[in-house]
């Protein structure tokens, strides 16, 4: 083994991913759903990892101890990746340092930049000759979203029907300088906690009378937000990934007990960008596992809509961002995560 840097950005799904398939092997995390990401510049986990007397692990500069929750979801994750590669002994104990290079407040879930860097990092350190298929497959088993992290631009996951997962794959359909879109996120005031994705999508698989709905019509807006964003269409590409984000949410509201993520203020900032967009001001909505907006638009209205979004009552903060890069490998002489 030997010391290795990873860097892996979150994305953003435009097409969106709820809900795992339940004929399979659980430990391989397949997605019911394929889904299409744009990866997120700035918005980033960066992790070391190298050999050592015992497995640790630091995130964000506080220890954790192995057998806490996250610590556990870390080592099985990297006992995965040592078992993809060629040796049957045990896998050597190591040290992971990693940071998340994301806005504390933004609600925004770093399992995707975080699995994603890990899987990359452990690969690199424990010297596994591993494509990026392969990589981008083995990262999905520690989070679904992670398995599109792997590439910059913008990215597709097919669910696939195999009950091995071999036809559930992730490839890069278009770099970042394809189009020059922008995301503003919008924060709205944080509720109580909510429900993990894990635990809500499988509440919805087998409660929500919509679930099946939200299946069925997944992949006609999968194939439809690709050839939009090919041909650099953002009414249609808003259009879809407003239907996608709607369908996944009224899934999540029929479950039982229901799955609300929104506030007040989430509705209050998709009125305002829609009254935006009757203005001439284009952007479209989309909203994940919590109560932020996500606003897709073109670079040369991102401040405009900022300007009008972040006056929103409730509204808390704003970024914009630009789509980001592919993920990649250093290997540093000594530790110094940044
Ligand atoms: C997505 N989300 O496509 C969707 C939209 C949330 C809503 O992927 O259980 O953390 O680890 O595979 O990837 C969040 O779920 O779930 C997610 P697991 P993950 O981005």
């Amino acid at each position: 083994m030997k010391l290795a840097r990873a860097t892996a950005h979150s994305n953003i799904a435009l097409v969106k991913y709820w809900g795992k398939r339940s004929d399979s092997d659980p430990q391989l995390n397949l997605p019911a759903v394929g889904s299409l990401s744009m990866t997120l510049s700035e918005l980033r986990s960066v992790t070391e990892l190298g050999p050592a007397p015992a497995d640790s692990f630091v995130l964000d500069g506080s220890e954790h101890a192995p057998d806490a929750s996250i610590a556990s979801k870390v080592f099985a994750h990297l006992d995965r990746v040592w078992a993809a590669g060629p040796s049957s002994d045990a896998r050597p104990p190591c040290r992971v340092n990693s940071v998340n290079h994301l806005p504390t407040a933004a609600g925004l879930a770093s399992s995707a930049s975080g699995f994603c860097a890990l899987t990359l990092a452990a690969a690199a350190s424990m010297e596994l000759a591993l494509d990026e298929g392969r990589l981008s497959s083995l990262s999905r088993q520690g989070s679904g979203s992670a398995a599109r992290s792997l590439w910059g631009g913008f990215v597709r996951l097919d669910a696939g029907n195999a009950s091995d997962g071999s036809d559930c794959t992730a490839r890069p359909i278009l770099p970042a300088d394809h189009w020059d879109l922008r995301l503003l996120i919008v924060h709205a005031v944080r509720g109580p906690k909510a429900v993990g994705s894990t635990e809500g999508m499988e509440r919805s698989r087998t409660s929500s009378p919509y679930y099946q709905a939200w299946i069925d019509t997944s992949a006609a807006d999968l194939d439809g937000a690709q050839a939009a964003l090919t041909r650099r269409d953002l009414p249609a590409l808003g259009q879809i990934m407003e239907h996608s984000c709607f369908k996944m949410h009224a899934c999540m509201m029929a479950s039982d007990p229901p799955l609300v993520y929104w506030r007040g203020t989430t509705l209050e900032i998709m009125h305002e960008l829609w009254a935006a967009r009757r203005d001439g001001l284009e952007g479209y909505a989309t909203s994940d596992a919590g109560p932020h907006v996500k606003v897709l638009c073109h670079a040369n209205t991102a401040q405009a809509l900022a300007d009008r979004l972040g006056a929103v009552p409730g509204v808390t903060d704003l970024q914009i961002i630009a789509p980001g890069p592919h993920a990649h490998v250093e290997f540093p002489s000594e530790e110094a995560t940044t």
